[in-house]
């Protein structure tokens, strides 16, 4: 088929590549000019393991090019970006423009699919009444429906062929439809439902994912309370064949986990109780974590903190939505002086005994796997105090205290 995808960011460019890597033509579509310029000359500029070279050779075999505009084309994919406004409610404008963008390249017997993550009833009451003005009649003439991604970044292009999948329509046809396209790469299950119940699907898989890291969060601040490790309990308690207890952590970030549940609770304030306590109780984590710092550096004057890692997890260099950057800004607001490093990101890398030169306390944002072994010797040359606080469990506490550093964790 021709194959139309608008948005070409985390979701849309792996996955037209994958189209394009699998018999298809593909047309990406996005506002961003240097995104277009780059496809075009078979480059990407966002980060992703294998990815430059996946798009590099169907960009060379010309199944897969960049245009700011559609084209009339078989199938119409729409993966924009579904961002949350500061009131927690979902920002759809994208969505909207990008439908509107497509419609007058609409033609009888075309697929179009949402893989953005929505708010229940966006291809019902968002998107139908604008492809209506086609004059095609949906369901018959005109196919439509929500397949949503679960792929997590660092692992794209693996999970987009092996993890199963859902086709969403909004009539049975227009599920079948999508399953089939789908079917071109996905090795995975692919089932098929109506487009409300993959609307929710996709916002209920990562509300379920929140609330779990909640439970950790909540648990280790008990742990506190009652002086008992939580990194034990829940290790001793994830040996039950049923309990899967999540990590606790300094907070939850990134754009889909901290954002997907306030698509329900938007829908459903009074009844999405759970949902929305959950989300209070990780959104409040980077103001538990400073409290502790404060009590910690009470009695200096002038603290200065050392933040390892500043990315919303471990080793990928995207900070969007990341709670250690929250963290940051509390502390600074609170008059103690912060010192970043991070080594996916560039403003921030650099020698990790550097970075914590003056500081009275170096605190483990983000596990990444270089902070595993730490020059802890170097580091506490150059500090002025000698505290250690990990929000993660990861640091390698013994060789930290024999260094000379008194380690603090979360939860313990
Ligand atoms: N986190 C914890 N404790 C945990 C697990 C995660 O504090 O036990 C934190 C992480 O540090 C991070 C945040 O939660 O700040 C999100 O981490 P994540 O591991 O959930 O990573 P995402 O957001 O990149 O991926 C999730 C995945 N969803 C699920 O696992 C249900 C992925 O499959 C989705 O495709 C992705 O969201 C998405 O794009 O929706």
């Amino acid at each position: 088929m021709k194959i139309c995808v608008i948005g070409l960011g985390y979701i849309g460019l792996p996955t037209s590549a994958m189209f394009a890597a699998h018999g298809h033509n593909v047309l990406g579509v996005d506002k961003n000019p240097a995104v277009i310029e780059a496809l075009n000359q078979g480059s990407i500029i966002i980060e992703e393991a294998n990815l430059d070279s996946f798009v590099k050779d169907v960009v060379e075999k010309g199944t897969l090019r960049g245009a700011m505009e559609p084209e009339e084309a078989d199938a119409f994919i729409i993966a924009v970006p579904t961002p949350i406004t500061e009131e927690k409610k979902a920002d759809m404008r994208y969505v909207q423009a990008a439908t509107e963008m497509i419609l007058p390249y609409i033609r009888k017997g075309n697929l179009v699919i949402l893989e953005s993550t929505s708010p229940v009833g966006t291809v019902e009451q968002l998107m139908l009444p604008i492809l209506e003005k086609s004059g095609l009649k949906m369901g018959e003439e005109l196919f439509v429906g929500h397949s949503p991604e679960r792929v997590i970044p660092g692992q794209i292009l693996y999970e987009l062929v092996h993890n199963s999948r859902i086709a969403g329509g909004i009539n049975a046809i227009s599920a079948q439809k999508i399953a089939e396209l789908y079917r071109s790469f996905v090795e995975g299950e692919i089932y098929q439902c109506d487009a409300r119940t993959a609307e929710l699907c996709k916002l209920t898989e990562n509300t379920f994912r929140d609330i779990n890291i909640a439970f950790a969060n909540e648990l280790a601040q008990i742990c506190e309370n009652l002086d008992i490790d939580v990194w034990q309990v829940i290790q001793l308690c994830n040996k039950h064949p049923r309990v899967n207890i999540h990590q606790p952590g300094p907070g939850v970030g990134g754009h889909c986990i901290a954002v997907d549940p306030w698509f329900i609770i938007e829908k459903q304030p009074d009844t999405a109780k759970l949902i929305h306590q959950a989300r209070l109780i990780n959104d409040y984590m980077p103001e538990y974590v400073a409290a502790h710092i404060y009590e910690l550096l009470e009695d200096v004057e002038q603290p200065q903190v050392t933040i390892l890692g500043l990315t919303y997890k471990p080793d990928v260099d995207d900070i969007r939505e990341s709670p250690v950057l929250k963290l940051a800004a509390l502390l600074e607001k609170n008059g103690v002086a912060v010192k970043r490093h991070d080594p996916f990101v560039k403003a921030y890398q650099g020698d990790v005994a550097e970075a914590c030169a003056g500081s009275h306390l170096v605190l483990l944002g983000v596990h990444h796997q270089q902070y595993k072994a730490l020059p802890a010797k170097e580091m506490l040359a150059a500090m002025a105090g000698k505290l250690f606080y990990d929000t993660r469990n990861f640091a390698d506490e013994p060789s930290l205290t024999e260094a000379g550093f008194e380690v603090y964790s979360l939860g313990r």
